[in-house]
Protein backbone atom coordinates (compact mmCIF):
# COMPACT_ATOMS: atom_id res chain seq x y z
CA UNK A 1 0.00 0.00 0.00
CA UNK A 2 0.94 3.85 -0.59
CA UNK A 3 1.98 5.74 2.25
CA UNK A 4 0.43 9.42 3.57
CA UNK A 5 3.82 10.89 3.24
CA UNK A 6 3.72 14.50 3.34
CA UNK A 7 0.07 14.54 2.37
CA UNK A 8 -2.58 16.07 4.37
CA UNK A 9 -6.46 16.92 3.89
CA UNK A 10 -6.90 20.48 2.65
CA UNK A 11 -10.29 20.31 3.43
CA UNK A 12 -13.46 18.29 3.69
CA UNK A 13 -15.86 17.85 0.55
CA UNK A 14 -18.32 20.65 1.79
CA UNK A 15 -15.83 23.03 3.25
CA UNK A 16 -15.02 23.93 -0.35
CA UNK A 17 -16.06 27.02 -1.58
CA UNK A 18 -15.68 29.21 -5.04
CA UNK A 19 -12.38 30.72 -3.86
CA UNK A 20 -10.87 26.87 -4.35
CA UNK A 21 -11.70 26.56 -7.80
CA UNK A 22 -9.00 26.38 -9.88
CA UNK A 23 -6.37 25.60 -6.94
CA UNK A 24 -4.80 21.85 -6.17
CA UNK A 25 -6.36 20.63 -3.08
CA UNK A 26 -6.00 17.02 -1.19
CA UNK A 27 -8.85 15.35 -0.27
CA UNK A 28 -9.12 12.21 1.52
CA UNK A 29 -11.58 9.15 1.93
CA UNK A 30 -13.22 6.02 0.78
CA UNK A 31 -14.44 4.95 -2.83
CA UNK A 32 -17.97 4.89 -2.90
CA UNK A 33 -18.70 3.96 -6.68
CA UNK A 34 -16.25 4.31 -9.58
CA UNK A 35 -17.63 4.66 -12.99
CA UNK A 36 -15.09 3.66 -16.32
CA UNK A 37 -16.24 5.73 -19.29
CA UNK A 38 -12.92 4.50 -21.60
CA UNK A 39 -10.13 6.74 -21.37
CA UNK A 40 -12.07 8.75 -18.09
CA UNK A 41 -13.43 7.26 -14.99
CA UNK A 42 -15.68 8.90 -12.51
CA UNK A 43 -14.41 8.01 -8.75
CA UNK A 44 -17.07 9.85 -6.34
CA UNK A 45 -15.09 9.65 -3.00
CA UNK A 46 -16.70 10.24 -0.01
CA UNK A 47 -15.49 11.73 3.60
CA UNK A 48 -17.55 13.45 6.48
CA UNK A 49 -18.60 16.39 4.65
CA UNK A 50 -20.32 14.54 1.85
CA UNK A 51 -19.55 13.09 -1.70
CA UNK A 52 -17.32 14.45 -4.86
CA UNK A 53 -16.86 13.52 -8.12
CA UNK A 54 -12.89 12.96 -8.86
CA UNK A 55 -12.63 12.94 -12.57
CA UNK A 56 -9.47 10.70 -13.46
CA UNK A 57 -8.38 10.65 -17.37
CA UNK A 58 -5.76 7.86 -18.68
CA UNK A 59 -3.62 10.68 -19.95
CA UNK A 60 -3.09 12.31 -16.84
CA UNK A 61 -2.53 9.47 -14.72
CA UNK A 62 -0.79 6.91 -17.37
CA UNK A 63 -2.34 3.89 -18.57
CA UNK A 64 -0.99 0.91 -16.22
CA UNK A 65 -1.77 3.53 -12.84
CA UNK A 66 -5.32 4.06 -15.04
CA UNK A 67 -5.89 0.66 -15.21
CA UNK A 68 -5.09 0.00 -11.54
CA UNK A 69 -6.94 2.38 -10.13
CA UNK A 70 -10.09 1.96 -12.03
CA UNK A 71 -10.94 -1.27 -10.91
CA UNK A 72 -10.37 -0.38 -6.54
CA UNK A 73 -12.44 -1.96 -4.85
CA UNK A 74 -15.56 0.02 -3.09
CA UNK A 75 -14.65 1.41 0.04
CA UNK A 76 -11.11 1.39 -0.49
CA UNK A 77 -9.68 4.50 0.98
CA UNK A 78 -7.94 7.04 -0.85
CA UNK A 79 -5.83 10.58 -0.71
CA UNK A 80 -6.73 12.50 -4.04
CA UNK A 81 -4.59 15.22 -5.52
CA UNK A 82 -6.28 17.69 -7.77
CA UNK A 83 -7.58 21.11 -9.21
CA UNK A 84 -10.98 21.94 -8.25
CA UNK A 85 -13.39 23.07 -11.09
CA UNK A 86 -16.57 24.15 -11.44
CA UNK A 87 -19.30 21.54 -12.82
CA UNK A 88 -22.72 22.75 -12.76
CA UNK A 89 -23.72 19.51 -14.18
CA UNK A 90 -23.07 17.63 -10.92
CA UNK A 91 -25.15 18.32 -7.12
CA UNK A 92 -22.26 20.20 -5.57
CA UNK A 93 -21.41 22.57 -8.47
CA UNK A 94 -17.73 21.19 -8.58
CA UNK A 95 -15.17 18.37 -9.28
CA UNK A 96 -11.99 17.09 -8.89
CA UNK A 97 -9.52 17.14 -11.70
CA UNK A 98 -7.16 14.09 -10.35
CA UNK A 99 -3.50 14.65 -11.02
CA UNK A 100 -2.45 11.95 -8.63
CA UNK A 101 -3.67 9.54 -6.22
CA UNK A 102 -2.20 7.14 -3.20
CA UNK A 103 -3.99 4.21 -2.22
CA UNK A 104 -3.72 4.03 1.48
CA UNK A 105 -5.67 1.08 1.94
CA UNK A 106 -7.86 -1.37 0.10
CA UNK A 107 -11.14 -2.95 0.97
CA UNK A 108 -12.63 -6.55 0.67
CA UNK A 109 -15.33 -7.31 -1.53
CA UNK A 110 -17.89 -7.79 -1.10
CA UNK A 111 -19.40 -5.63 1.67
CA UNK A 112 -21.05 -6.75 4.23
CA UNK A 113 -23.65 -4.10 4.36
CA UNK A 114 -24.52 -1.49 1.60
CA UNK A 115 -23.00 1.35 2.79
CA UNK A 116 -24.66 3.68 0.30
CA UNK A 117 -28.40 3.54 1.07
CA UNK A 118 -28.77 0.77 -2.23
CA UNK A 119 -29.91 -2.46 0.14
CA UNK A 120 -31.17 -1.74 3.65
CA UNK A 121 -30.32 -3.78 6.05
CA UNK A 122 -31.84 -5.18 9.26
CA UNK A 123 -31.32 -3.22 12.76
CA UNK A 124 -29.34 -6.31 14.10
CA UNK A 125 -26.97 -6.60 11.00
CA UNK A 126 -26.11 -2.83 10.72
CA UNK A 127 -25.19 -3.14 14.59
CA UNK A 128 -22.92 -6.28 13.71
CA UNK A 129 -21.21 -3.80 11.10
CA UNK A 130 -21.55 -0.45 13.03
CA UNK A 131 -18.32 1.45 11.63
CA UNK A 132 -19.73 0.50 8.19
CA UNK A 133 -23.24 1.53 9.20
CA UNK A 134 -21.98 4.45 10.72
CA UNK A 135 -20.49 5.45 6.76
CA UNK A 136 -24.21 6.50 6.23
CA UNK A 137 -24.63 10.01 5.88
CA UNK A 138 -28.12 9.70 7.73
CA UNK A 139 -26.03 7.85 10.46
CA UNK A 140 -23.80 10.01 10.78
CA UNK A 141 -25.60 12.97 11.15
CA UNK A 142 -27.50 11.17 14.62
CA UNK A 143 -23.87 11.58 16.03
CA UNK A 144 -22.91 14.68 15.14
CA UNK A 145 -26.29 15.81 16.54
CA UNK A 146 -25.94 13.75 20.01
CA UNK A 147 -22.16 15.25 20.22
CA UNK A 148 -23.46 18.96 20.23
CA UNK A 149 -26.62 17.97 22.43
CA UNK A 150 -24.03 16.59 24.81
CA UNK A 151 -21.50 19.23 24.83
CA UNK A 152 -24.20 21.99 24.87
CA UNK A 153 -25.63 20.68 27.90
CA UNK A 154 -22.20 21.10 29.78
CA UNK A 155 -22.00 24.52 28.69
CA UNK A 156 -25.44 25.82 29.06
CA UNK A 157 -25.16 24.22 33.02
CA UNK A 158 -21.93 25.45 33.87
CA UNK A 159 -23.17 28.85 32.88
CA UNK A 160 -26.28 28.07 34.63
CA UNK A 161 -24.14 27.49 37.54
CA UNK A 162 -23.51 24.45 38.17
CA UNK A 163 -19.89 22.15 38.97
CA UNK A 164 -19.53 19.05 36.84
CA UNK A 165 -19.35 16.04 39.09
CA UNK A 166 -17.98 12.47 38.56
CA UNK A 167 -19.46 9.68 40.62
CA UNK A 168 -18.67 6.10 40.57
CA UNK A 169 -20.56 3.51 38.43
CA UNK A 170 -19.72 0.52 41.05
CA UNK A 171 -22.33 0.56 43.76
CA UNK A 172 -23.30 -1.25 46.88
CA UNK A 173 -26.71 -0.20 46.76
CA UNK A 174 -30.09 0.15 44.02
CA UNK A 175 -31.57 3.52 43.83
CA UNK A 176 -34.14 3.27 41.69
CA UNK A 177 -35.97 -0.31 43.06
CA UNK A 178 -38.66 -0.97 40.19
CA UNK A 179 -35.27 -2.36 37.55
CA UNK A 180 -33.47 -4.30 38.54
CA UNK A 181 -29.30 -4.70 39.00
CA UNK A 182 -26.71 -5.39 37.23
CA UNK A 183 -24.65 -7.50 39.85
CA UNK A 184 -20.68 -7.85 39.73
CA UNK A 185 -18.10 -9.52 41.41
CA UNK A 186 -16.03 -6.61 43.68
CA UNK A 187 -13.14 -8.81 44.89
CA UNK A 188 -15.06 -10.79 47.42
CA UNK A 189 -17.86 -8.83 47.69
CA UNK A 190 -20.98 -8.12 45.47
CA UNK A 191 -21.15 -4.72 43.96
CA UNK A 192 -23.97 -3.47 41.35
CA UNK A 193 -23.91 -1.30 37.96
CA UNK A 194 -25.36 2.11 39.18
CA UNK A 195 -29.00 3.24 37.94
CA UNK A 196 -28.41 6.30 38.56
CA UNK A 197 -26.31 9.00 40.24
CA UNK A 198 -29.32 9.80 42.63
CA UNK A 199 -27.70 9.07 45.85
CA UNK A 200 -24.44 10.60 44.98
CA UNK A 201 -25.83 13.65 43.60
CA UNK A 202 -28.05 14.20 46.35
CA UNK A 203 -25.31 13.77 48.89
CA UNK A 204 -23.48 17.14 46.96
CA UNK A 205 -26.31 18.60 48.58
CA UNK A 206 -24.75 17.94 51.84
CA UNK A 207 -21.52 19.63 50.72
CA UNK A 208 -22.11 23.08 50.02
CA UNK A 209 -21.49 23.08 46.31
CA UNK A 210 -25.11 24.08 46.19
CA UNK A 211 -25.57 22.94 42.35
CA UNK A 212 -24.18 19.97 40.67
CA UNK A 213 -24.25 17.96 37.37
CA UNK A 214 -23.19 14.65 35.38
CA UNK A 215 -23.23 13.38 32.57
CA UNK A 216 -22.26 9.15 32.56
CA UNK A 217 -23.81 5.99 31.92
CA UNK A 218 -26.60 4.13 33.34
CA UNK A 219 -27.35 0.89 33.87
CA UNK A 220 -30.66 -0.63 34.16
CA UNK A 221 -31.37 -4.21 34.05
CA UNK A 222 -34.30 -4.23 32.39
CA UNK A 223 -36.01 -7.74 31.10
CA UNK A 224 -37.99 -5.82 28.22
CA UNK A 225 -37.17 -5.25 24.80
CA UNK A 226 -38.61 -2.14 23.43
CA UNK A 227 -37.78 0.59 21.17
CA UNK A 228 -37.35 3.00 24.38
CA UNK A 229 -35.27 0.82 26.53
CA UNK A 230 -31.32 0.12 26.61
CA UNK A 231 -29.64 -1.48 29.74
CA UNK A 232 -26.88 0.88 29.10
CA UNK A 233 -27.67 4.61 28.67
CA UNK A 234 -26.40 8.31 28.84
CA UNK A 235 -28.17 10.35 31.57
CA UNK A 236 -27.77 13.73 32.30
CA UNK A 237 -28.61 14.90 36.26
CA UNK A 238 -28.77 17.57 38.09
CA UNK A 239 -29.00 18.21 41.72
CA UNK A 240 -29.64 21.83 43.28
CA UNK A 241 -30.12 23.01 47.16
CA UNK A 242 -32.49 25.73 48.43
CA UNK A 243 -34.97 24.81 45.71
CA UNK A 244 -37.99 22.89 45.01
CA UNK A 245 -39.36 21.19 41.69
CA UNK A 246 -40.63 24.24 40.18
CA UNK A 247 -37.07 25.42 40.27
CA UNK A 248 -35.82 22.19 38.89
CA UNK A 249 -38.25 21.91 35.76
CA UNK A 250 -36.92 25.50 35.19
CA UNK A 251 -33.47 24.67 34.65
CA UNK A 252 -35.01 21.85 32.72
CA UNK A 253 -36.95 23.76 30.49
CA UNK A 254 -34.56 26.44 29.56
CA UNK A 255 -31.57 23.54 28.96
CA UNK A 256 -34.24 21.85 26.29
CA UNK A 257 -35.05 25.20 24.46
CA UNK A 258 -31.50 26.21 24.32
CA UNK A 259 -30.19 22.78 22.85
CA UNK A 260 -33.08 23.16 20.45
CA UNK A 261 -31.39 26.11 19.30
CA UNK A 262 -28.16 25.03 19.19
CA UNK A 263 -29.00 22.42 17.42
CA UNK A 264 -30.64 24.35 14.72
CA UNK A 265 -28.08 26.53 14.32
CA UNK A 266 -24.60 23.99 13.86
CA UNK A 267 -26.75 20.66 12.70
CA UNK A 268 -28.80 22.25 10.04
CA UNK A 269 -28.25 20.24 7.25
CA UNK A 270 -27.70 17.04 9.54
CA UNK A 271 -31.15 17.83 10.24
CA UNK A 272 -32.00 17.77 6.78
CA UNK A 273 -30.26 14.50 5.76
CA UNK A 274 -32.51 12.70 8.57
CA UNK A 275 -35.94 14.79 7.09
CA UNK A 276 -36.71 16.49 10.27
CA UNK A 277 -37.52 19.98 11.03
CA UNK A 278 -37.81 21.69 14.10
CA UNK A 279 -39.04 24.92 15.26
CA UNK A 280 -37.41 25.91 19.18
CA UNK A 281 -40.07 25.25 21.73
CA UNK A 282 -41.63 27.89 23.35
CA UNK A 283 -41.36 27.90 26.69
CA UNK A 284 -43.15 27.40 29.14
CA UNK A 285 -43.67 24.29 28.66
CA UNK A 286 -47.62 22.62 29.58
CA UNK A 287 -47.76 21.58 33.07
CA UNK A 288 -50.63 18.54 33.33
CA UNK A 289 -51.75 17.50 36.69
CA UNK A 290 -51.58 13.23 36.69
CA UNK A 291 -54.60 13.48 38.41
CA UNK A 292 -56.08 15.38 35.38
CA UNK A 293 -54.52 12.85 32.96
CA UNK A 294 -56.09 10.06 34.43
CA UNK A 295 -59.22 11.42 34.32
CA UNK A 296 -59.29 12.43 30.79
CA UNK A 297 -58.09 8.27 30.56
CA UNK A 298 -61.01 7.36 32.76
CA UNK A 299 -63.34 9.27 30.27
CA UNK A 300 -61.47 6.99 26.83
CA UNK A 301 -62.67 4.37 29.00
CA UNK A 302 -59.00 2.56 28.99
CA UNK A 303 -59.03 -0.77 30.89
CA UNK A 304 -55.87 -1.74 33.38
CA UNK A 305 -55.53 -5.25 34.56
CA UNK A 306 -56.03 -4.84 38.73
CA UNK A 307 -52.76 -6.10 40.16
CA UNK A 308 -54.13 -8.30 43.11
CA UNK A 309 -57.32 -9.81 40.76
CA UNK A 310 -55.90 -10.02 38.28
CA UNK A 311 -59.37 -8.64 36.15
CA UNK A 312 -59.39 -6.14 33.74
CA UNK A 313 -61.15 -2.75 35.25
CA UNK A 314 -61.02 0.87 34.27
CA UNK A 315 -57.86 2.68 35.07
CA UNK A 316 -57.63 4.92 38.42
CA UNK A 317 -56.14 7.10 40.31
CA UNK A 318 -52.51 5.43 41.64
CA UNK A 319 -51.80 3.01 38.62
CA UNK A 320 -49.11 3.32 36.74
CA UNK A 321 -49.88 5.19 33.26
CA UNK A 322 -49.54 2.02 30.54
CA UNK A 323 -48.05 3.11 26.77
CA UNK A 324 -51.24 2.53 25.52
CA UNK A 325 -52.38 5.26 27.88
CA UNK A 326 -49.30 7.83 27.08
CA UNK A 327 -50.42 7.26 23.55
CA UNK A 328 -54.13 8.25 24.03
CA UNK A 329 -52.64 11.43 26.02
CA UNK A 330 -50.21 12.40 23.34
CA UNK A 331 -53.18 12.79 21.18
CA UNK A 332 -53.69 15.76 22.54
CA UNK A 333 -50.41 16.27 24.01
CA UNK A 334 -48.16 16.30 20.97
CA UNK A 335 -44.85 17.90 22.01
CA UNK A 336 -43.24 18.84 25.57
CA UNK A 337 -45.12 18.84 28.32
CA UNK A 338 -44.72 17.77 32.18
CA UNK A 339 -46.73 15.88 34.19
CA UNK A 340 -46.65 16.79 37.91
CA UNK A 341 -48.24 15.68 41.06
CA UNK A 342 -47.49 11.73 40.65
CA UNK A 343 -48.97 10.15 43.18
CA UNK A 344 -46.06 8.96 45.94
CA UNK A 345 -46.52 5.53 45.59
CA UNK A 346 -45.55 5.83 41.82
CA UNK A 347 -42.18 7.35 42.38
CA UNK A 348 -39.27 6.82 44.38
CA UNK A 349 -38.40 6.80 48.16
CA UNK A 350 -36.33 10.09 48.04
CA UNK A 351 -39.49 12.01 46.53
CA UNK A 352 -40.72 14.59 48.90
CA UNK A 353 -44.46 13.86 49.57
CA UNK A 354 -47.15 17.10 49.94
CA UNK A 355 -47.22 18.51 53.26
CA UNK A 356 -51.08 17.36 54.58
CA UNK A 357 -51.66 15.07 51.47
CA UNK A 358 -48.69 12.39 51.23
CA UNK A 359 -50.69 10.14 48.33
CA UNK A 360 -49.53 13.06 46.36
CA UNK A 361 -45.66 14.01 45.80
CA UNK A 362 -43.36 16.90 44.16
CA UNK A 363 -42.50 14.39 41.22
CA UNK A 364 -42.73 15.44 37.70
CA UNK A 365 -41.88 13.91 34.40
CA UNK A 366 -41.15 15.81 31.04
CA UNK A 367 -42.43 14.35 28.20
CA UNK A 368 -42.87 14.87 24.25
CA UNK A 369 -46.06 13.03 23.34
CA UNK A 370 -46.09 9.11 24.74
CA UNK A 371 -42.21 9.40 25.43
CA UNK A 372 -40.84 9.84 28.72
CA UNK A 373 -37.65 12.32 28.34
CA UNK A 374 -36.33 13.37 32.34
CA UNK A 375 -37.98 12.53 35.81
CA UNK A 376 -37.20 14.58 38.92
CA UNK A 377 -38.47 16.36 41.86
CA UNK A 378 -38.16 17.82 45.34
CA UNK A 379 -36.14 15.16 47.19
CA UNK A 380 -36.86 14.23 51.17
CA UNK A 381 -34.74 16.53 52.72
CA UNK A 382 -35.53 15.95 56.71
CA UNK A 383 -33.96 12.19 57.71
CA UNK A 384 -36.82 10.85 59.57
CA UNK A 385 -38.82 11.23 56.61
CA UNK A 386 -36.45 9.54 54.83
CA UNK A 387 -35.95 6.80 56.79
CA UNK A 388 -39.42 5.91 57.23
CA UNK A 389 -39.96 6.17 52.83
CA UNK A 390 -37.55 4.07 52.59
CA UNK A 391 -38.89 1.50 54.86
CA UNK A 392 -42.46 1.97 53.51
CA UNK A 393 -40.40 0.65 50.18
CA UNK A 394 -39.37 -2.44 51.77
CA UNK A 395 -35.58 -1.34 51.80
CA UNK A 396 -33.59 -1.56 54.66
CA UNK A 397 -32.41 1.92 55.93
CA UNK A 398 -28.90 0.16 56.90
CA UNK A 399 -28.20 -0.29 53.58
CA UNK A 400 -28.12 3.37 52.79
CA UNK A 401 -25.64 4.68 56.09
CA UNK A 402 -24.02 6.84 53.66
CA UNK A 403 -26.75 8.43 52.23
CA UNK A 404 -28.59 8.81 55.58
CA UNK A 405 -25.62 10.47 57.16
CA UNK A 406 -25.76 13.40 54.85
CA UNK A 407 -28.65 14.50 55.54
CA UNK A 408 -28.06 14.28 59.64
CA UNK A 409 -25.62 16.98 59.44
CA UNK A 410 -27.41 20.14 57.97
CA UNK A 411 -28.84 18.85 54.48
CA UNK A 412 -30.83 21.71 52.35
CA UNK A 413 -33.79 21.30 50.40
CA UNK A 414 -33.28 19.97 47.02
CA UNK A 415 -34.60 19.37 43.85
CA UNK A 416 -33.15 17.93 40.76
CA UNK A 417 -34.01 15.61 37.42
CA UNK A 418 -31.94 12.90 35.17
CA UNK A 419 -32.69 13.46 31.52
CA UNK A 420 -32.24 10.26 29.27
CA UNK A 421 -29.74 11.48 26.10
CA UNK A 422 -30.71 8.75 24.23
CA UNK A 423 -34.58 9.39 24.67
CA UNK A 424 -34.35 13.04 23.79
CA UNK A 425 -32.20 12.46 20.78
CA UNK A 426 -35.24 10.52 19.53
CA UNK A 427 -37.06 13.50 19.72
CA UNK A 428 -34.56 15.57 17.90
CA UNK A 429 -33.42 12.72 15.44
CA UNK A 430 -36.57 11.43 14.65
CA UNK A 431 -35.37 8.06 14.76
CA UNK A 432 -37.55 5.36 16.50
CA UNK A 433 -35.60 2.79 18.16
CA UNK A 434 -33.69 4.65 20.77
CA UNK A 435 -30.64 1.48 19.24
CA UNK A 436 -29.90 4.72 16.56
CA UNK A 437 -28.74 7.11 19.06
CA UNK A 438 -25.91 4.99 20.26
CA UNK A 439 -23.26 3.66 18.54
CA UNK A 440 -23.22 -0.03 20.38
CA UNK A 441 -25.80 -0.26 21.87
CA UNK A 442 -26.26 -2.69 25.18
CA UNK A 443 -29.68 -4.68 24.93
CA UNK A 444 -31.20 -8.29 26.61
CA UNK A 445 -29.16 -9.74 23.09
CA UNK A 446 -26.42 -7.49 22.32
CA UNK A 447 -23.19 -7.35 23.89
CA UNK A 448 -21.32 -7.63 20.89
CA UNK A 449 -19.69 -5.24 19.69
P1 LIG B 1 -35.72 7.51 35.86
O1 LIG B 1 -35.52 6.12 36.29
O2 LIG B 1 -37.10 7.94 35.50
O3 LIG B 1 -35.26 8.52 37.00
O4 LIG B 1 -34.76 7.83 34.64
C1 LIG B 1 -34.60 9.14 34.17
C2 LIG B 1 -34.60 9.17 32.65
O5 LIG B 1 -33.61 8.29 32.14
C3 LIG B 1 -34.03 7.70 30.94
N1 LIG B 1 -34.06 6.25 31.08
C4 LIG B 1 -33.75 5.38 30.10
N2 LIG B 1 -33.36 5.57 28.83
C5 LIG B 1 -33.13 4.49 28.07
N3 LIG B 1 -33.25 3.23 28.52
C6 LIG B 1 -33.63 2.97 29.79
N4 LIG B 1 -33.72 1.71 30.23
C7 LIG B 1 -33.90 4.08 30.65
N5 LIG B 1 -34.29 4.21 31.93
C8 LIG B 1 -34.38 5.52 32.17
C9 LIG B 1 -35.41 8.23 30.65
C10 LIG B 1 -35.89 8.65 32.02
O6 LIG B 1 -36.87 9.65 31.96
N6 LIG B 1 -32.87 9.22 39.64
C11 LIG B 1 -34.00 9.54 38.78
C12 LIG B 1 -33.89 10.93 38.19
C13 LIG B 1 -34.02 12.02 39.24
O7 LIG B 1 -35.05 12.03 39.95
O8 LIG B 1 -33.13 12.86 39.32
C14 LIG B 1 -34.07 8.51 37.66
O9 LIG B 1 -33.11 7.84 37.32
O10 LIG B 1 -35.28 9.33 29.79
Amino acid sequence: MESLGDWRRDKYVNEVTEDDYDKELVFMGWVQDIMVLGKISFIILRDRGGTVQVVMSRNEIGANRYNFLKKLPRESVIAVKGVVVPNPQVQQGFEIQCKEIRVLNLAKSPLPISVDGQVRANMDTRLDWRFLDLRKPEVQAIFKIRSTVLSAMRDILLEEGFIEIHTPKIVATATEGGTALFKMKYFDRVAYLNQSPQLFKQSMMATGLDRVFEIGPAFRAEEHDTLRHLNEYTSIDIEMAFSDENDAMEVLERLVVRVYGKVLAENYSDLQTLNVEHTVPEPPFKRVKYSELIERLQNEGLEVEDERSGQKRLIEWGDDIPLEGMKLIAERYKSLYFITHWPTSLKPFYIMPLEGDEEVSHAFDLNYAEKELASGGQRIHLPDLLRRRLEENGLTPENFTFYLNAFEYGMPPHAGWGLGAERFLMVLTGVKNVREAVLFPRDKKRLVP
